[in-house]
């Protein structure tokens, strides 16, 4: 039996469990006001937060090996903010949409301005392509993009950012993120210092095409697609760009694109120090760019960040406005369920984070506590606030258990007699 996912149908699924969860959120309240936290106030901040989809993450991603595709597939930039759409319902926390270009490059940016508003969605954020080559592109990115050897090339890619600009603002998008493949494979293959300058060059050039509310997000990586070193390799290349380029440019963190072992939380508060964090591509791994559910591997880490996180919301450090959005490649799991999952495991730590006894950790960091100030940010940690999160939604309109619901819901398999399998296997990112 499968049924639409309307208000009505998930408050009615609510209604099957709200009696325990409301037992449950109640004793948590009890627990919690002992430690003189108020829940109400931690479920506000639940509710309120977002994080953004992106829009290649609803299909089945794929190893460079091979990708196997799901049942259901979208298989255009409507399907794709149809499954969206689903996400945002059933979890109230992500109505910001991050778009591909060209993947999902609408003909009509109107048309998908008002198709993502009458479902409560928005374009949050534009992400350009010279990663690839495009059928009929005139000249090729084997050998990079932005930073290549040949000026007609780094031309062509700096004018599909600033097309990826104006896309943007029709479509009411506030940023524009540059993630650049180009690298080297073998040492010495590029000049170290002068392909840095070229990439400066390119980028003064989409800089200038920023409308006044438009920012520019500059995501490092310190490897892949190019094996030996990339040129933004890592947050303090990424830093030293954003400072040149100007106001309006920041420094995106991407979790998975760093080395295992990075310290990330340091990365993050110190860029918030310096006024230049952009936001995040959150995601997970164990050795690479895996781009695992986000929290899956390492979630004390995802906590340790967000404590960064809302330690400087708590003290307003000015100009801290981070974007926040998952990017992630769903290769074993159906891409709702992992999006989904994701979103929520981002305000878990978000609500763990709020529930750090600040105060008390500020004394035994005075006192040189050593001890006692990890068991503040472990006591948080180890708080389950999932009643938090579950009541959050409902109160939202969105469902008690998303996967759940989702999956009595039947919407996978009804996607897949809507949408016949296009039989686009192969291999690749997305
Ligand atoms: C890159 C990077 C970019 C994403 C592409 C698909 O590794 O994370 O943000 O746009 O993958
Ligand atoms: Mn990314
Ligand atoms: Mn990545």
């Amino acid at each position: 039996m499968s049924f639409e996912l309307n208000p009505e149908t998930i408050a009615g699924e609510n209604g099957k469990t709200l009696g325990t969860l409301a037992g449950d959120y109640e004793h948590l309240g009890k627990q919690l006001a002992r430690r003189g936290v108020d829940i109400e106030g931690i479920t506000e901040r639940a509710m309120a937060f977002r994080v953004a989809v992106p829009s290649w993450g609803v299909g089945t991603g794929g190893t460079r090996f091979a990708r196997f595709p799901g049942p259901g597939e979208p298989r255009n930039i409507f399907e794709k903010l149809e499954d969206c759409d689903v996400i945002n319902k059933l979890t109230r926390s992500t109505p910001g949409i991050s778009l591909h270009i060209p993947w999902d490059k609408p003909e009509d940016a109107g048309a998908l301005k008002s198709f993502a508003a009458d479902r409560g969605l928005f374009i949050d954020s534009m992400n350009s392509n010279t990663f690839q080559d495009q059928a009929g592109q005139k000249h090729s990115y084997k050998f990079g993009s932005l930073v290549h050897t040949e000026a007609a090339v780094r031309d062509q890619a700096v004018e599909h950012n600033v097309e990826c600009i104006e896309l943007g603002v029709k479509l009411g998008a506030r940023s524009h993120t540059v993630w650049v493949g180009d690298g080297g494979n073998f040492p010495g293959q590029f000049h170290t210092r002068r392909t840095l300058d070229r990439y400066l060059d390119s980028m003064r050039k989409i800089y200038k095409a920023l409308p006044d509310h438009f920012r520019v997000f500059i995501e490092h990586k310190l490897y892949e697609p190019a094996f030996y070193s990339t040129v933004i390799n890592d947050w303090g290349v990424s830093y030293y760009c954003v400072k040149e380029l100007g106001d309006k440019a920041f420094s995106l963190v991407d979790l998975g694109h760093h080395a295992p072992n990075v310290n990330i939380e340091m990365i993050v508060a110190r860029l918030i120090q310096f006024g230049k964090l952009a936001g995040f591509h959150f995601n997970d791994s164990k050795y690479g760019d895996d781009d695992l559910d986000t929290g899956s591997i390492k979630p004390f880490q995802l906590f340790l960040i967000f404590n960064e996180l809302v330690d400087a919301e708590i003290e307003k450090v000015k100009g801290f406005d981070p974007a926040y959005m998952l990017d992630q490649s769903h290769n074993v799991t159906d891409p709702i369920e992992s999006l989904m999952t994701s979103a929520v495991e981002c305000v878990r730590a978000y609500a763990q984070a709020h529930i750090v006894d600040r105060a008390a950790l500020s004394e035994y960091q005075e006192k040189n506590d050593a001890m006692m100030a990890l068991s503040t940010l472990k006591r948080a940690f180890t708080t389950d606030v999932d009643p938090i999160l579950a009541m959050a939604r409902h109160r939202a309109g969105g469902a008690i258990d998303p996967v759940g619901l989702y999956r009595a819901s039947g919407y996978r398999g009804s996607a897949a007699v809507k949408r016949p399998a296009s039989g686009r296997g192969g291999s690749g990112i997305v």
